[in-house]
């Protein structure tokens, strides 16, 4: 079945994934395994295909359109309720770049961890993380970049945070970003996917 949710998701067929979502749900499979072992499987053999071009934008667009309807079904099994939230993370792409679905997946599981999320969406510039984490009395910045030319405005965010005299540690994390980089622009934070972002917020507030 998770095989079938790849497939689907590999056609763009939105309603057929969210459909084989609730189905997997309901034959007793966990969230985690329909995330990491479908939606995500699909989405990594939906790139090597992009990268071959043998499929393009468009194709791709109805893939993300689709992995988001079947990550939105998991949601509420991944968020648990009614917990007090452990601290507020202010997270969005930043400037020029337009992927949100592993951002949206972080965002997820920082909410599931018990985060309050306060999600810039795509294409979010310095002035607007630094307004958002202001006012909502952030404890962490959290950024997301797929592009190798993206990722370089990070250092710009970083700085402003530092610039704005809120002491608050900036996480950053995607595809084509590292450890390294992370030190190079000084963020303190930086996870490779979304599970280890959850760890690393935990560690960078328990300082
Ligand atoms: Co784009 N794209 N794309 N794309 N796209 C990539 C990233 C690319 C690697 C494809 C390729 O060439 N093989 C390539 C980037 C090359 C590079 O710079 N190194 C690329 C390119 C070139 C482009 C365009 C320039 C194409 C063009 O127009 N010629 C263009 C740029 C648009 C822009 O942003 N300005 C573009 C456009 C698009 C779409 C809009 C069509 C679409 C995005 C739709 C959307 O997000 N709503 C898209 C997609 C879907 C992809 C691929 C196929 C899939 C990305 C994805 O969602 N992966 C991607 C190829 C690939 O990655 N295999 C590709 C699944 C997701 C769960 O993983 O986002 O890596 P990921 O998130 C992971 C980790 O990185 C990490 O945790 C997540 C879960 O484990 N993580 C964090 C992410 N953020 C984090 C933050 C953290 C911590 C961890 O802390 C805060």
């Amino acid at each position: 079945m998770l095989n079938d949710i790849q497939e689907a998701l590999l056609k763009g067929k939105k309603d057929e994934v969210e459909k084989l979502v609730e189905q997997a749900l309901a034959s007793g499979q966990s969230a985690a395994a329909i995330l990491n072992e479908g939606l995500i499987v699909g989405m990594d053999r939906l790139g090597v295909m992009f990268k071959n071009n043998e499929v393009f934008i468009p194709e791709v667009l109805v893939a993300a359109r689709a992995m988001n309807a079947g990550m939105a079904k998991l949601e509420p099994l991944l968020v648990k309720e009614g917990i007090q939230p452990k601290g507020t993370v202010v997270i969005g792409t930043v400037k020029g770049d337009l992927h949100d679905i592993g951002k949206n997946l972080v965002a997820m599981m920082l909410k599931g961890a018990g985060y309050k999320i306060v999600d810039l969406g795509i294409d979010a510039s310095a002035d607007q993380f630094v307004a958002a984490a202001r006012e909502s009395q952030a404890n962490v910045v959290a950024l997301s970049a797929l592009l190798t030319t993206t990722m370089i405005g990070m250092k710009t965010i970083v700085q402003a945070v530092e610039a704005s005299g809120l002491k608050i540690p900036v996480i950053i994390g995607g595809a084509p970003v590292t450890r390294d980089y992370a030190d190079e622009i000084k963020a303190e934070g930086y996870a490779a996917d979304a599970a280890s972002a959850v760890e690393e917020v935990a560690r960078l507030l328990a300082r």
